[in-house]
């Protein structure tokens, strides 16, 4: 019985007629299985988050919905788990915007360099501002529904070489980023040479000097032992990465009303619970990674300047792409939280 309802699901299109609330609910004790996954390593925030959706979901359904937590790229990387989640092969995955952007251009709106100026400000735009959930709303025509916004958070360059205080020292630097057009124009109008890579492949790369560098949040920085393989931290802020846990909409469309509900106020439980996790430990991780050897270097408000005139200077080729009506919902959201 299980296996007839799964195969007889919704289909992964959002052009499909179906209703969700009478699509396929489960029948009693038939128990259904979210694996979700994860790049980063178990220690991060975003794992614990995950294991708080799961303690909320498994409580609150009763056990009708089970959460199997996978972490260290177990699953695959950021985009097979979203093409897998779009096949329904897989249930939930949590990456960065920027990846996500691939499926959903709107999205690259948050890979705009110096966007957000502090975390207060990313809150509004993305938890009240109303165009955070315009955006999750594009989700569902690619076969994916976006439970919540959880955070990865503000972005900082290592690298091998040597220190990086201003634009001119970006020259030369091989820098792995994201797989994301705006991110790597950024990094060429700043002098670098970017290059996309997958997130599993990285510490193997810069271990190899592939790469000289990368850019992620002090929290990767520093559960992911980058210090073994990078000596020179950057604290740039360049961009600040939400993360989206996403749900294949395949499982949506099976869920029940009720499940649905529970599943989406768990997302966003989890997610303020991780969001807390990662703000509470970066002071601390940043002192670590002085502690293991790292040169940390602060990066004055001129010298930010001067990286956004740079990086500002590829937007508009981008505009488009993104749509500028979301463009301006954002920038102004900005604008706003930021008086
Ligand atoms: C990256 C991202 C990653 C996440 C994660 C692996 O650099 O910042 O932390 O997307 O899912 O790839």
């Amino acid at each position: 019985l299980s296996l007839s309802l799964t195969a007889c699901g919704g289909g992964q299109q959002g052009g499909d007629q179906q209703k969700q609330e009478g699509a396929n609910p489960p029948a009693a004790g038939n128990v259904r299985t979210i694996r979700a996954g994860i790049g980063l390593n178990d220690q991060h925030p975003q794992f614990k988050g995950l294991e708080k959706f799961k303690e909320i979901v498994e409580r609150d359904t009763n056990g009708s919905i089970v959460v199997e937590n996978y972490h260290s790229g177990q699953l695959g990387d950021d985009r097979a788990m979203m093409e897998a989640l779009q096949l329904g092969t897989q249930e939930m995955t949590c990456p960065s915007t920027a990846p996500i952007a691939n499926f959903v251009p709107g999205f690259s709106v948050f890979d705009i360099p110096f966007l957000f100026p502090n975390e207060e400000v990313a809150d509004q735009v993305l938890l009240k501002d109303p165009v955070g959930q315009e955006l999750l709303d594009m989700l569902p025509e690619q076969g994916m529904v976006g439970l919540a916004y959880w955070e990865n958070g503000f972005r900082d360059l290592t690298n091998n070489k040597h220190e990086v205080k201003t634009v001119a020292d970006f020259k030369d630097l091989k820098i792995r980023t994201m797989e994301n057009k705006l991110h790597l124009a950024a990094f060429r109008a700043l002098g670098a040479n970017p290059t996309p890579m997958a997130f599993s492949e990285l510490f193997t790369a810069m271990q190899q000097g592939t790469v000289n560098g990368q850019e992620n949040p002090i929290a990767t920085i520093y559960l992911q032992k980058y210090n073994e393989v990078q000596k020179y931290l950057s604290l740039t802020h360049h961009v600040y990465s939400p993360f989206v846990l996403l749900l294949s909409k395949k499982f949506w469309d099976e869920s029940t009303p009720e499940e649905q509900e529970i599943m989406k106020k768990a997302a966003q439980e989890a997610g303020d619970y991780e969001r807390k996790l990662v703000r509470e430990a970066n002071g601390e991780y940043v002192d670590d990674l002085k502690a293991a050897g790292m040169t940390v270097t602060e990066i004055t408000e001129a010298d930010r300047a001067e990286m956004k005139k740079v990086t500002d200077a590829v937007l508009p080729q981008f505009v488009d792409t993104i749509g500028k009506d979301i463009v301006d919902k954002v920038t102004t959201a900005v604008e706003n939280a930021s008086k």
